[in-house]
């Protein structure tokens, strides 16, 4: 039946109410009413900076009408629901983005020139949102779209920080140098909606007694309050606009007034400041979990980070449970939470206690609807990233979460493996929650393993590394089919329709098909094969490549005062630097074409195509060789593009401050980007994805998400080089017990060394220590894959030679890109995962 309008005289309400502004004069009324009241400015006092706050105003009105439907929606149909905890979004900007889910881009257009302005300027205003690293981070973001645009009631769960990734800056010597991301200095946020009414406390430290019917009593210690700031998502043409939720952390109680009256300041204000610190900064490593790279108090302040997000985002998913009103027995049909890796693995303690301990469930019970529950995704089989805490900081910290992972331990762990291998106490130890050591430490894989429901990896290759490898004893323990795969996505919302508008316009012309079709049906991208042999659109195909290299070289320009040679072929890497991802590959690569040239006579260099090298992305701050990496990029770029014999066929950029808006730019300009990785080290990446689905072509070693991509596109389609995932172990073997000079091994490599020992970029000595990871036990096979890579890239000479054919590869690579849409991997999360489905919002 109808329902009693809750308030007042509805016919007053309905008059009031504001709907979307969907034509251009509505649009600039909004505006206009921003400029004056929320701005309190006029015409006469209004640069880009206000006119885009002005028009990000508007467009948030509209986001929010959207969002406050979709959750009522989502409340009174109370549909299963599925939670992403991450410790990262890596959102980038927003209002280009907002703007064309909403389908109002040109509206707004057309609205903001009559204004006076120019809408690249406006979008230019906006500071990204760097709350991540990098692939890990933005994988989330991609699946936030993919979950609003398929209409899917899911909502992420993160931290607010005060500042996101460092901005980097590279000294005059070529040193990376990091600068605070204070990126909501500018004052308010218009893409969030503050929710101070939302909070919770959290606690840290004080006692765990135990009581005799199994709970226990948790007292003591610091409180802190964890405030919700809800950041809305809008699906792509639809009303569903999903949330996600990151907290702040403030103090209980301003300061402590005892300790203030007493002359006490220091001590009075300590604890609050404590309480902000934990969500103020991202910690900027990516593959080196804390207990090896930071000091014993980050290490704390890390842990508290995890802690305090998953306690708050529980409280918040556990309260709302209970509004529905069913028994805690239903959990499990309601909530569905996935582990964007270990991060938020104290998830599975946490859900236990309140179960436990608040909500006086028997632990046996408890743990069914834990581990129907929770799902965990594994991004890494790397050794050192895999994220271990020292027991007694976590008895120190979480002295009730201690005791209840030794409870799985004897509960779950230990008798079960008993039982299963009597008497296998190797396998017993090396499956223990807890490695022995001084001191010990819990094992966050194991436990996020055997807490959950599933456990993915994200590439078909990666998953099955992660089976026969880091989980290999789990799977002998828990069978097969808990263990699966999920193939990575990008959303071809950013990452074509926003970042590549005239290929997109390109696409919807040549399909006829409007954008809002196919670009929720990637694979109707195949519709575009046939064209490939159309020699018309093979024109215009290479017409948007052209226009869009200007588009990345203008911005070089105005950005760094560089010019960049638009008629070279466009060779991209961009991505964290990382020993394993062997961006030192590519700059001896690129040091051995420099040497190559300046060998050959004037006639011989005539014949050989321009090429442009672009590098770009973060170091940690604390990975000493991955910086050192930076310094001979940048030093290296400084020589090469001073070379007059050279310059016009060769040319370097190290591009610094790599970031989404800056990945925007640079991905639809390529032919080529590498993703080198030594095989099977590269679980998914996801750039790859994002080049080929702008019909840049890819060279790439047998790993990670390139092998799928291969299979996609036509193994003729790309560069392929390399050992293989299986020799490496081996050759790594050889490389210890039986190590060959570089010399004897790699000829052309190790005269690439020696110049740069002998000081063509610069003092050598600089350099040594990135060298002798190569010349002593080269873990990463540099000097094993060195021939084959220069071979790829001189079948990438050879095959651009031929340009038609060039633009059949590029074509026939987007158009085999369907797969790799952000909606068909969260279609399958959501399917084969979560069993929860669309509740679309009329
Ligand atoms: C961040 C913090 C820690 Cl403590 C550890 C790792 C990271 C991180 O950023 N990892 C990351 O980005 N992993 C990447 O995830 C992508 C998405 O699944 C993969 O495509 C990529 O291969 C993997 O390296």
């Amino acid at each position: 039946g109808k329902e009693k309008w809750p308030r007042g005289d509805e016919k007053v309400w309905k008059e009031g109410s504001r709907s979307v502004n969907t034509d251009v004069s509505s649009v600039t009324k909004s505006i206009v009413n921003h400029v004056q009241t929320s701005l309190a400015r006029q015409a006469y006092n209004l640069d880009n900076l206000g006119a885009y706050q002005a028009a990000a105003l508007s467009v948030r009105d509209d986001l929010i009408l959207n969002w406050n439907e979709t959750q009522m929606h989502y409340t009174r149909k109370a549909p299963k629901r599925a939670y992403y905890l991450s410790l990262e979004f890596l959102m980038g900007r927003t209002f280009d983005n907002a703007l064309l889910n909403l389908g109002l881009k040109d509206q707004y257009r057309e609205g903001v020139t009559k204004l006076g302005f120019n809408m690249e300027d406006l979008l230019e205003q906006e500071r990204d949102a760097a709350l991540g690293n990098g692939g890990l981070g933005r994988l989330a973001a991609c699946y936030l779209d993919s979950s609003a645009s398929q209409e899917l009631p899911v909502w992420g769960y993160g931290l607010r920080y005060q500042y996101g990734i460092f901005q980097q800056l590279i000294s005059p010597e070529g040193q990376q140098l990091e600068q605070p991301d204070p990126w909501l200095a500018g004052g308010e946020n218009p893409w969030e909606l503050p929710r101070l009414d939302v909070s919770y406390e959290v606690r840290f430290y004080g006692t765990a007694e135990r009581l005799p019917d199994g709970r226990a009593l948790w007292q003591g210690g610091q409180e802190v309050l964890a405030v919700a700031y809800d950041v809305m998502v809008p699906g792509c043409y639809t009303k569903n606009t999903n949330n996600l939720r990151l907290w702040e952390s403030k103090p209980k109680r301003g300061f402590d007034l005892n300790s203030f009256n007493a002359g006490d300041y220091e001590h009075a204000v300590e604890s609050s400041n404590s309480a902000a610190a934990i969500t103020s900064v991202l910690y900027p490593n990516d593959h080196t979990c804390a207990q090896s790279s930071i000091s014993t108090l980050g290490k704390e302040l890390r842990l508290k980070q995890q802690y305090f997000w998953t306690a708050a985002s529980l409280a918040d998913i556990v309260r709302r449970f209970k509004n529905i009103g069913k028994p805690f027995s239903e959990f499990p049909d309601y909530v569905a939470i996935q582990l964007n890796d270990t991060h938020p693995t104290l998830a599975i303690p946490e859900l236990m206690r309140i179960l436990i301990d608040e909500e006086e469930i028997p632990w046996g019970k408890a743990w069914d609807i834990v581990t129907n529950t929770v799902f965990y995704t594994n991004h890494t089989v790397l050794p050192e990233a895999l994220e271990k805490w020292p027991v007694p900081l976590m008895e120190h910290l979480l002295p009730r979460h201690m005791q209840i992972i030794y409870d799985i331990n004897l509960y779950v762990v230990e008798p079960s493996v008993e039982k299963k291998f009597p008497g296998d106490r190797d396998r017993l130890a090396r499956m223990s929650l807890i490695e022995e050591g001084f001191p010990k430490q819990v094992r966050m894989a194991h436990l996020a393993c055997i807490g959950n429901r599933k456990v993915n990896g994200v590439a078909e290759l990666h998953s099955d590394l992660v089976k026969t490898t880091i989980l290999k004893d789990f799977v002998e323990f828990e069978g097969q089919s808990k263990f699966s795969n999920v193939t990575n996505g990008i959303t071809p919302r950013r990452w074509l329709d926003q970042c590549n508008p005239e290929l997109s316009a390109l696409i919807s012309k040549t399909l006829k098909v409007d954008k809002s079709v196919w670009l929720k049906d990637l694979d109707m991208l195949k519709g575009l094969l046939p064209y490939a042999e159309d020699a018309e659109f093979r024109k215009e195909w290479a017409a948007i490549k052209q226009r869009n290299k200007e588009r990345l070289a203008h911005h070089v320009e105005t950005t760094l005062g560089l010019t960049v040679n638009t008629n070279a072929m466009f060779d991209v890497q961009i991505k964290r630097l990382h020993e394993y991802k062997r961006q030192t590959l590519n700059i001896l690569g690129v040091i051995h074409r420099y040497l190559t040239l300046k060998q050959m006579s004037a006639a011989e260099r005539k014949k050989v195509n321009p090429r442009v090298v672009f590098f770009a992305g973060k170091a940690a701050p604390g990975y000493y060789i991955a910086k050192l990496t930076i310094r001979l990029i940048v030093n290296a770029a400084r020589i090469i593009n001073a070379d007059p014999d050279t310059r016009n066929l060769l040319t370097v950029y190290f591009l610094p401050d790599y970031s989404v808006s800056l990945a925007e730019v640079l991905i639809p300009s390529s032919d080529i980007s590498q993703h080198i990785s030594t095989a099977g080290t590269e679980a998914s990446g996801t750039s790859n994805m994002k080049f080929c689905l702008n019909g840049g072509l890819l060279v790439g070693t047998v790993d990670g998400a390139n092998i799928e991509i291969a299979e996609a596109v036509g193994e003729n389609n790309v560069f392929f080089f390399g050992h293989l995932t299986p020799a490496v172990e081996d050759l790594r073997y050889q490389h210890m017990y039986h190590p060959v000079p570089v010399e004897e091994k790699c000829p052309a490599l190790a005269k690439v060394l020696d110049k740069i020992s002998g000081g063509m970029f610069g003092d050598g000595g600089v350099y040594e220590p990135l060298l002798n990871t190569i010349r002593q036990n080269d873990y990463y096979l540099i000097t094993e894959d060195f021939d084959s890579y220069i071979g790829a890239l001189e079948m990438v000479d050879q095959a651009y030679l031929d340009k038609e054919e060039w633009i059949k590869k590029s074509i026939r690579t987007t158009a085999n890109m369907g797969k790799f849409s952000s909606d068909r991997a969260i279609l399958e999360y959501a399917e084969s995962f979560w069993s929860i489905e669309p509740v679309k919002v009329t």
